[in-house]
This record gives structure tokens, C-alpha cells and sequence, in this order.
């Protein structure tokens, strides 16, 4: 018999009837299933047999999705198999608690699904293997275990990524309760969540396991629960003998329990004890569950092209429905043919739910498949940036109504973030401020100056050094309501932990057919041209990997009023919409005061009131230098706005040379319309971009220009140059000027640029012709 499940169904039949056969008096039940079925254990006959169903129900699941698979009907077939038990974790849990769960957890959201009333885990889990658009958690995008009447967070394959925000949620039901702020669920839940025995190697394991011991030292509760499903494998790699226990076991703040991972009662009464240890002590608990994995890695796996067949025999005489079901066939809880039945029911169910799986519709539309990814409810997010129903709480904290920022003077952006900063504290109870340095020391630019002195405990707080845990603990704590603001230190740190962004909170609303949100504001101090801190680190001018995640918004403003007012638009995104924003800062301008001359105090503002923001990508335009006639349109943002400003002017007095220029702000979603206008009054655009000239927004708005001018019949595509930073490191010191653009640069550009004749309409004309021409060849074919 090739096919290894065939096998295991074989054995357990043959158990089934040769006990029958052995023992033909006993075929009535000799026990009472109220009690337990040991001496040695608290699970009584009844929620054995419970059990010992849903251990079989998911393995004919595991069949099934096999089976799907061969008929091109279903697409995912990492199985639960050997790792069933893990349903006896959910039996020791409340189904309130929130659950991250391992991708081979399958036990545990079945024997979830049976402590809720009107749940159907079979057919919920057939539809996300067959994709279908009724799977009620990703509706369709991805198989996933998630549910939200079951407070299962959908999850799926990336290793360990999950942690950072499993110890971030749970750090964020505590911080609730500190706040007063509204809990879904019962102030003692705990939140699980497992893994397999490789994936706790990974870093993002480890940084966040440190992270919960972390905060535990400093006896701040963190009710979490790790679940190790320890299989002794890796896909092909052998985790090595007793590794996981000497690695997880015995550390000081994390409490190691152990269980044979295939026995229900063991399993049930040692999750049970974790359960109380952690509930009680609001403490980081580890539970060791030893497991066996049967049926491979995957459907496509070749075991034995690493396994000897001996080997693979071992881990199936372990199969863990054999050995429940000998325990309860011994323990006299029920007859062979009585479980016989129960696992023959639980094949029919299976099968019968999945031809009806099978035939459900896929997704059937880019946009519908991309529905949840950028919801964007303009009205509702404008009137929420410009609510300004928080009086009270205003004055109260910046300390009275004479001493509100507005009234105060123009002053540079560090400052009018800060008080951007005060000012959401203020509007949002629910509002969180934390990342490295950011408390006392008011962060590294002073952005977050006094936020915490100003804010009650817990609101504004400094974390430990790993980006991967600051944003976990954004995920975590979105998920259960707060509006976190984290913040990474520069630029360059966001890289090492974007896929807490990239493949984790950018796709909550994607597998959760946009039910489920980790909505966030996450300021990152970055670009280039910091004076005296120089180097790439400090001056990390590549946002490619911001640009490339699929929802997100990108902004990035100049100058204090726009700051205040973006910032404002944000948080309402974030809390309308559920979106993540990336708040791109440009320190180099943090705390400059001049545009054009010294002294001038061009580049302060005056605070934005509340009422005031800049809705959501809509460009600046400047034309005060573009006289009546202007030679062209200067695109850029950020650094570069300040550099083409002050160019601006020097080719209107020096050249007469008039140039509007066009401050984007929002990096993603771009203002196009606006470049568009612009560039048509003058047919020429220069756009000066500080990124590096691969992967940058240059890209991008080229690209938009010349799709936005293809469409138009009146008007040419205008010329376009592009002056961006060069495709390498910013170096230290004063080098770092030949690989950036600069105010002399834009000005020499532009003269070169001026002097070319600006887009005919003979351009369209002869676009237009083209057209024509295609036309009449289709015609005449
Ligand atoms: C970050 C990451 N790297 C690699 C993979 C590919 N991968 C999928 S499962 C797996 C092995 C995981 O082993 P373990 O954590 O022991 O879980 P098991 O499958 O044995 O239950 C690997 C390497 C992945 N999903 N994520
Ligand atoms: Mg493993």
C-alpha cells in the first residue's frame, strides 16, 4: 500500500475490529463517561470520545484536501496529521482566548469550533482549501486558519512571524485594562500562540519570546501562551534530540511545561495547568507538546527522498488516532464498532461537505479580489481628520486654553509634529506613542519631547531595541483598538523588520475579506542630507520597500503646517479606514527655519488649528515663481521641495526663468491630476527625486505621465527628466553631495531643460494617427 494515509486508515480499522473480535463480552460500554477516564487525569469519558472525534474529523480532512488537490479542486495540503492532539490545547482554553495558531493547528480550531454554538469548522475549512469566495475568513484569497466568532486571527505559512504581534496583543490586553479602555473578551484571557519545533529557531521566534521575557522582568504582565508542536522536523531537517527543551526549557520568567503531544489526557491536563500558570500569573508560558509528523510536509513532498522508509513507518506506529483510540477502546468508553461509526460519520461529513465546497465560486475580479487591500471612505475619513470635538481635552493637555499651539509662533517641523503628536494624544484615548528612546528622551530629534510626562502611564513608553518587536507590538495592540504610533529610529531599521509590515499587518484585512484591521501610523524619521550624521544609515534614502506593499499609504511631508495636517488625515485613515500609514519624516529639515535668505523664516509655520488637514493625496502647488508664462513644472517632495523652492527663485532672477513646482506630500497614492495640470501649462517637467533612481517614486510618476498622456487626445505627453539619487549607499561626509540632487543641479537641469522646446501637439497628432491607422487595419480585416 503506496499511499501512506491509506495505511494509517487501514491500522485503525484493523484496531477497531480486532478488539471487537477479542473482547466480544465487553461490546456493551463498561463506564461511566462522566468520570474520568483515569486516575491519573481530569478529562472525563464524554469529552475523550468529543475529542477523539474531532481527532478523527481532522484527519479525514487532511484526506480530503489530498483528494481536492487531485481533482485540481482543492490547493493547499499541509496537513494536521500526527499533531491532532493540539485539540486538547483548545479543550484547556477558553474560546475567548485569541489564538495565533501554527498552520499544522487544525485540532485546535475544530475542537474550538465545538465549544460555539452554530459553527461549522468542517465546511469553513473545506471552502479555504477549495479557495472559495464563501470561505467566511479570507473569502477566498488564501487558506488560512483564522475566524472571528472564534477569535482565531487568520495565519498562514510565513514561520514565527506571527510572534511579535502574539506578545504585542497580549501585552495590549493588559494595557487596556490599565486604561480603562473597552476589551472584547474577558479581562483574564490569555493569547495563544504555537509553532512548530524549526520555526522556533527563527529570529523573529526568539526576538519575540525576548521581547515578552523583556517586559515580564519588568513585571509587566504578559499573558501568552507559546505551543510548541514539536515533530522533530523542519521539512527535510532534523531538529536535533531534546533541543527544544534545552533551548525553551528552564529560563528565568518563561514557565516549561511537557506533554506527550499524542496523548489526549496528558496533553489536556498539562495545557490545562500552562492555562491556569499563565491566567494567573499573566506570565509568558511555554508548552512542549512532542508530536509526530505523518503524510509529509506537503502533498507535494517526496519524504523519501530524505526519510528511509523505516523511519517513516516509526512516526506512523505513532499515529495518535491509533493511540486515543486504543485508550479508549481499553478504558471501555466505547466499542470498535461504535468508533468505527464515529470515524465512518466523520469521513461521510468531510466528503459530503466538500463536494458542496468544491462547487462554490472562486473569486472572480481583480477588484474584487483587492477589495479589502485600500478601502478608502473619503467623507468619513475628512470629516473624522477635521473633527475637532476634543476641546477640553486640548487644553487640559497642553495646560490650558492660553497656551494652545496655534497661538504661539511660526515655528520648524520637529516642533509642529511634536505638537501634531500632543495634539492626536489628545483626540485619541486610544492612541499608543512607543519605539527606542521615545519616552524621556523625547526621541532622537525631539519629535516626541514630553509625550509621556503629558500622557497618563502606558500611553507613550520606550521599548527595547528591536524594530521587529516595536512593530509587533503595533499589530498586536491595532488588533485589539489602539491606534498605535511606533516609531522606528531611522530609516535603514525599518529593513529589518518590514515583514512585520510586508507580510503580516499589510495582509490582516486581505485574508479576513476585510473584517479583521491592524490600523497604524508609523512614523520613520528618514531620507538623506543630515548634516554632521552622515553614512547610509542615517541617511537611507529608499523607500522601495515601503512602495511595494500592496494597500499602504506613504506620506511624507516638508514642512510643519503640511505635517500637522497630513498627520491628522492619517490617523483618520488609520482609524476609519483600518489602513497602515508610513510617515516618512525628513530629519534633515527637522529644525530648519529658512527658505530662501537667512533669517527669513521661510520654512516655519504656524500650528494648524484642529479643523485643519490635507486630504489624502492631494499635491501642493507653488507658483509664486512662475510668473504668467512658466517654462516648466518641478515635481519633488520632502528634501527636494526645500532645494527646488530656493531653485525656483534663482531661475527667476538670475535666468527669468518661471517654474511652478508641485509638492506631492503624499507619496502613495500619488496625486497624478495635479502633476498632470501642471505639467500641461508648461510641457516640460523636472522631476527631483531624492530616492535612488531605481525603485524610487521617479519611477512611478514617469510611468503615470506617460500612461495619463497616452489616454488624453488633447495635449502632448510633456518632456520629462528626472534628477534623482544615484543607485548606491549615501557615503559618509561631505561626499554624500555627488550622489544626491542638489539646488545648483535643479537649477542646471532646469536651464537645460527650458531650453529644449516643450511637447507639440504634434506629438498627440501623430499618436493620434497612429491610432487611425490601427483602426482602419482593423476595420479592413
Ligand atoms: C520565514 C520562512 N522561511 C521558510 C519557510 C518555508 N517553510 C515552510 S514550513 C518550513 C519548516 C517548518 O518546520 P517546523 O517549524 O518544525 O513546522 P512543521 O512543519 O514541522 O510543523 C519551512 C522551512 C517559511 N514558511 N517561512
Ligand atoms: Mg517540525
Amino acid at each position: 500500500m503506496s499511499n501512506r494515509a491509506d495505511v494509517l486508515e487501514a491500522n485503525l480499522r484493523t484496531l477497531f475490529r480486532e478488539h471487537d473480535e477479542r473482547a466480544p463480552a465487553g461490546l456493551a460500554r463498561s463506564v461511566d463517561l462522566a468520570q474520568p477516564v483515569n486516575e491519573d487525569t481530569t478529562l472525563t469519558g464524554h469529552r475523550f470520545l468529543d475529542l477523539l472525534e474531532t481527532l478523527y474529523v481532522v484527519r479525514r480532512l487532511d484526506v480530503e484536501a489530498r483528494a481536492l488537490k487531485d481533482r485540481d479542486e482543492g490547493y493547499y495540503t499541509i496537513a494536521s496529521a500526527g499533531h491532532e492532539v493540539n485539540a486538547a490545547v483548545a479543550a484547556a482554553l477558553r474560546p475567548t482566548d485569541p489564538a495565533f495558531l501554527h498552520y499544522r493547528s487544525g485540532g485546535f480550531f475544530v475542537e474550538r469550533a465545538r465549544q460555539v454554538p452554530g459553527q461549522t469548522p468542517i465546511f469553513d475549512i473545506l471552502l479555504s482549501l477549495t479557495a472559495s469566495a464563501d470561505d467566511p475568513i479570507s473569502g477566498g484569497r488564501h487558506k488560512v486558519f483564522g475566524s472571528i466568532p472564534l477569535w482565531i486571527y487568520p495565519q498562514t505559512s510565513t514561520i514565527a512571524s506571527h510572534f511579535p504581534k502574539a506578545v504585542g496583543h497580549a501585552i495590549a490586553i493588559e494595557r487596556a485594562k490599565h486604561l480603562g479602555l473597552p476589551l472584547p473578551f474577558p479581562g483574564d484571557s490569555i493569547v495563544v500562540c504555537s509553532a512548530g519545533d524549526a520555526g522556533l529557531n527563527h529570529s523573529t521566534a526568539l526576538g519575540a519570546a525576548n521581547a515578552a521575557l523583556w517586559a515580564h522582568y519588568q513585571h509587566l504582565p504578559v499573558p501568552i501562551l507559546f505551543v510548541c508542536e514539536d515533530n522533530g522536523l523542519g521539512i527535510s531537517v532534523h531538529t536535533p534530540s531534546g533541543w527544544i527543551e534545552k533551548r525553551w526549557g528552564a529560563q528565568a520568567g518563561l514557565e516549561y511545561f511537557h506533554a506527550d503531544g499524542l496523548d489526549l489526557a496528558a496533553t489536556f491536563d498539562t495545557a490545562r495547568r500552562a492555562v491556569e500558570h499563565c491566567r494567573r500569573r499573566r506570565a509568558p508560558t511555554f508548552l512542549h507538546l512532542d508530536v509526530v509528523r505523518l503524510l509529509g510536509h506537503a502533498g507535494s513532498d517526496v519524504e523519501l527522498a530524505y526519510r528511509d522508509i523505516e523511519e517513516i513507518k516509526e512516526g506512523e506506529a505513532r499515529d495518535p488516532l491509533a493511540l486515543n483510540t486504543r485508550r479508549a477502546l481499553e478504558a471501555g468508553l466505547a466499542t470498535g464498532s461504535e468508533l468505527e461509526a464515529l470515524y465512518d460519520a466523520s469521513r461521510d461529513r468531510v466528503e459530503r461537505a466538500s463536494r458542496e465546497a468544491a462547487s462554490r465560486p472562486h473569486l472572480d475580479s481583480a477588484a474584487e479580489i483587492m477589495r479589502p487591500l485600500a478601502p478608502y471612505s473619503a467623507t468619513e475619513v475628512r470629516a473624522e481628520a477635521e473633527r475637532d470635538d476634543y476641546a477640553a481635552a486640548r487644553a487640559d493637555h497642553f495646560g490650558g486654553v492660553d497656551r494652545l499651539p496655534e497661538l504661539d509662533k511660526p515655528r520648524p517641523l520637529a516642533q509642529l509634529l511634536n505638537w501634531g503628536l500632543h495634539d492626536s494624544l489628545a483626540k485619541y484615548p486610544e492612541m499608543l506613542v512607543f519605539g527606542e528612546d521615545i519616552a524621556k528622551r523625547g526621541g532622537v530629534y525631539g519629535v516626541t519631547a514630553q509625550l509621556a510626562e503629558k500622557t497618563s502611564a502606558g500611553r507613550v513608553f520606550n521599548t527595547l531595541l528591536d524594530e521587529q518587536s516595536i512593530l509587533g507590538m503595533a499589530l498586536g495592540a491595532a488588533q485589539l483598538g489602539f491606534l498605535p504610533v511606533p516609531e522606528i529610529q531611522y530609516l535603514a531599521y525599518y529593513h529589518n523588520a518590514e515583514d512585520q509590515i510586508r507580510g503580516e499587518a499589510s495582509t490582516l484585512q486581505f485574508f479576513s475579506n476585510g473584517e479583521l484591521s491592524n490600523p497604524m501610523v508609523i512614523r520613520i524619521p528618514g531620507w538623506g542630507y543630515q548634516r554632521g550624521f552622515g553614512g547610509h544609515f542615517h541617511n537611507d534614502n529608499s523607500i522601495a520597500a515601503l512602495r511595494d506593499v500592496p494597500g499602504v499609504v506613504i506620506a511624507s511631508p516638508a514642512r510643519g503646517d503640511d505635517a500637522v495636517g497630513m498627520l491628522r488625515t492619517a490617523m483618520a485613515l488609520a482609524r476609519i479606514d483600518g489602513r497602515i500609514v508610513f510617515f516618512v519624516e525628513p530629519i534633515a529639515l527637522y529644525r530648519t527655519r529658512d527658505l530662501l535668505d537667512e533669517g527669513d523664516g521661510g520654512w516655519l509655520d504656524v500650528f494648524p488649528a484642529p479643523g485643519i488637514a490635507v486630504e489624502l493625496g492631494r499635491a501642493r502647488v507653488y507658483d509664486d515663481n512662475a510668473g504668467d508664462n512658466p517654462a516648466l513644472t518641478i515635481v519633488s517632495w520632502a528634501n527636494g521641495l526645500w532645494r527646488s523652492l530656493r531653485a525656483a527663485r534663482v531661475l527667476r532672477e538670475q535666468h527669468s526663468i518661471g517654474a511652478c513646482v508641485v509638492d506631492l506630500r503624499w507619496l502613495l497614492p500619488l496625486d497624478l491630476e495635479t502633476v498632470c495640470e501642471q505639467a500641461s501649462k508648461t510641457g516640460r517637467v523636472l522631476i527631483v527625486d531624492e530616492g535612488r533612481r531605481t525603485g524610487g517614486v521617479s519611477e512611478a510618476l514617469v510611468t503615470g505621465l506617460v500612461e495619463a498622456y497616452a489616454d488624453r487626445t488633447a495635449g502632448a505627453l510633456p518632456r520629462i527628466e528626472r534628477y534623482c539619487g544615484e543607485d548606491t549607499f549615501i557615503p559618509l561626509g561631505p561626499s554624500s553631495g555627488h550622489v544626491l540632487p542638489d539646488e545648483d543641479g535643479i537649477v542646471q537641469r532646469a536651464l537645460a531643460l527650458a531650453a529644449k522646446p516643450a511637447a507639440t501637439a504634434g506629438v498627440a497628432t501623430a499618436r493620434t494617427d497612429v491610432r487611425a491607422d490601427d483602426k482602419h487595419l482593423a476595420e479592413g480585416s
